[in-house]
């Protein structure tokens, strides 16, 4: 122990103090070790830090969260560091530390009767799904990443994922928040009350800010009856049009029993074959849009009937040129196979223009049609790939290089590629970012963007709750713009 906090010293003296709190073996400094925390599944660029802070305590996070208060160092929260838009990856490590959250990993409680869970921060997804189906209950969200994902990177984040058009985003499935305060005290919002309006709702403030805040620590999610039917489609339609005109008609003759709605361009197919060559789609290959369509009800609505029922119209009026809805969970666990396939295929492609706009539902079709046009005559040997939740006007809509491009010059040549994409979003007035975030990835672009009012409000409330800057530094808010 006096040799590993020896060696903590001479990394750094004010990490010496955080392994006089917490154990120096709570603090991760060598190179091979801390090499996994440094990246986030994006692979875009490697961050620095001093060392990795592994508390296994609320108190313990905020005994490292004083000291580094105390001391002037920054602090990067990471999850499971599934995130795509670098908010893990700090651009200069100098004065930063990563405090990781995977040891605060305890389900707090279930409450089946108030349809409400709590749970550490560093709990994963699929843990709060488990812990949830044991008690005859669902916590509806869902993504591919759910196996490595941490509960309080989806809060931190908001993510979306394949379930946002039935129950919302992170946000909207969230009760309440523990918080440690980038001064070291605790914030307790967990409530687990459902209507709560006293005042101003602060917890709202740490759902999306990127660690940029605070620690999140605990939270308080909602839970909704489990659905005794699922009932799964894959769908063929001609066009975008076709497949949001089916969107449309669906949800008038399902309400809101539609739990998914994923469109898959054709050309994304190819991605899904890198990770499983044998895939074959359950409607024609060439067929150009694919969708899958998921209803869920209680075992009172026969959901087979439904969804035959929308099918068999959508096919007479031509909104669907082919369908096949799942006889077994296996059949269903097939389709979804596919959508998260081609995301994989795509990583292993390597390096290629990744984003998450949304538009208005009605320019699904019309933002599609414009990207893939602006790439074939601007960027004729890249690769178009459209995807995502059309069901929430939520498109990824991705490029790949040339595959005889270098990666460094196809990163250069990539930037200039998702400005031109920007801009059609732009002339949309959509989002350039649905569901991901800012991280550092987007952050200029962001902030190029904002009223100034918009960033005055935003700069506020950072200095407000983080005087120092020190959570999360260059994370969503410009450095410079931190310090003015
Ligand atoms: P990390 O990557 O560790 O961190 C993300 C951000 O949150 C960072 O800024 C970090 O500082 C902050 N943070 C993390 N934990 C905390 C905490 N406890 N307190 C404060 N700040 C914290 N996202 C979607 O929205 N929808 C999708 O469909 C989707 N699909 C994905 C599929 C794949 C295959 C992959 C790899 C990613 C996908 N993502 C998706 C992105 C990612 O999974 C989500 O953003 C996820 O919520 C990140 O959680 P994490 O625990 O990995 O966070
Ligand atoms: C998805 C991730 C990339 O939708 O957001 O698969
Ligand atoms: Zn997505």
């Amino acid at each position: 122990v006096a040799a590993l906090q020896g060696a903590i010293s001479n990394i750094d003296p004010r990490l010496a103090r955080v392994g006089q709190v917490i154990g120096p073996d709570r603090v991760v400094i060598t190179g091979s070790e801390m090499e996994t925390y440094l990246r986030d599944w994006s692979g875009d660029g490697r961050g620095q830090a001093l060392a990795v802070l592994r508390p296994a305590t609320v108190g313990e996070v905020q005994a490292c969260v004083r000291v580094c208060a105390e001391t002037g160092l920054g602090i990067v929260p990471q999850g499971g560091n599934t995130g795509l838009v670098s908010g893990t990856v700090a651009e200069d490590g100098r004065d930063i530390v990563v405090l990781s959250l995977s040891r605060l990993n305890r389900i707090r409680a279930v409450d089946s009767a108030n349809l409400t869970i709590d749970a550490d921060a560093g709990c994963t997804l699929q843990a709060i799904k488990d812990a949830s189906e044991a008690a005859g209950c669902i916590f509806p969200l869902a993504l591919g990443a759910q196996g490595s994902c941490q509960i309080g990177g989806n809060v931190a984040t908001n993510a979306g994922g394949i379930n946002v058009l039935r129950y919302g985003m992170a946000r909207d499935l969230v009760l309440g928040v523990e918080v440690v305060l980038p001064d070291g005290r605790l914030w307790n919002g967990m409530s687990g009350l459902r209507k709560d309006n006293r005042g101003y709702d602060l917890k709202q403030l740490f759902i999306g800010s990127e660690g940029t805040l605070g620690i999140v620590t605990g939270v308080g999610l909602k839970l909704f009856p489990r659905p005794e039917n699922i009932e799964t489609a894959y769908v063929g339609a001609a066009s975008f049009e076709a497949a949001m005109s089916l969107l449309a008609v669906a949800r008038r003759a399902c309400s809101d029993m539609i739990t998914a709605f994923e469109v898959m361009g054709s050309e994304c197919l190819a991605m899904a074959r890198l990770v499983d060559p044998a895939v074959v789609p359950p409607v024609g290959q060439n067929t150009p849009v694919h969708i899958i369509f998921e209803l869920s009800s209680s075992r009172l609505i026969d959901a087979r009937l439904l969804i035959e029922t929308v099918l068999s119209e959508a096919l007479a009026s031509g909104v669907a040129i082919d369908a096949v809805v799942a006889q077994s969970q296996a059949h269903a666990r097939a389709f979804w196979a596919i959508r998260e396939d081609l995301v994989e295929g795509q990583a292993r492609r390597g390096y290629h223009v990744r984003t998450d706009v949304s538009v208005r539902l009605g320019d699904v079709p019309g933002f599609i049609a414009a990207a893939r046009k602006y790439i074939e005559t601007q960027w004729p040997a890249w690769i178009s790939q459209a995807y995502g939740h059309a069901g929430d006007g939520n498109v990824h809509f991705n490029v790949l290089p040339p595959e005889n491009l270098a990666e460094s010059e196809a990163r250069r040549l990539g930037a200039d590629v998702t400005a031109g994409l920007y801009d059609i979003v732009r002339a949309f007035g959509g989002s350039i970012s649905a569901e991901h975030g800012i991280g550092r990835s987007r952050r200029d672009v962001f902030w190029a963007g904002l009223e100034p009012v918009q960033r005055n409000m935003l700069a506020a409330i950072k200095s407000a709750i983080d005087p120092q800057g020190l959570m999360n530094p260059g994370c969503l808010i410009p450095l410079a713009k931190e310090k003015t």
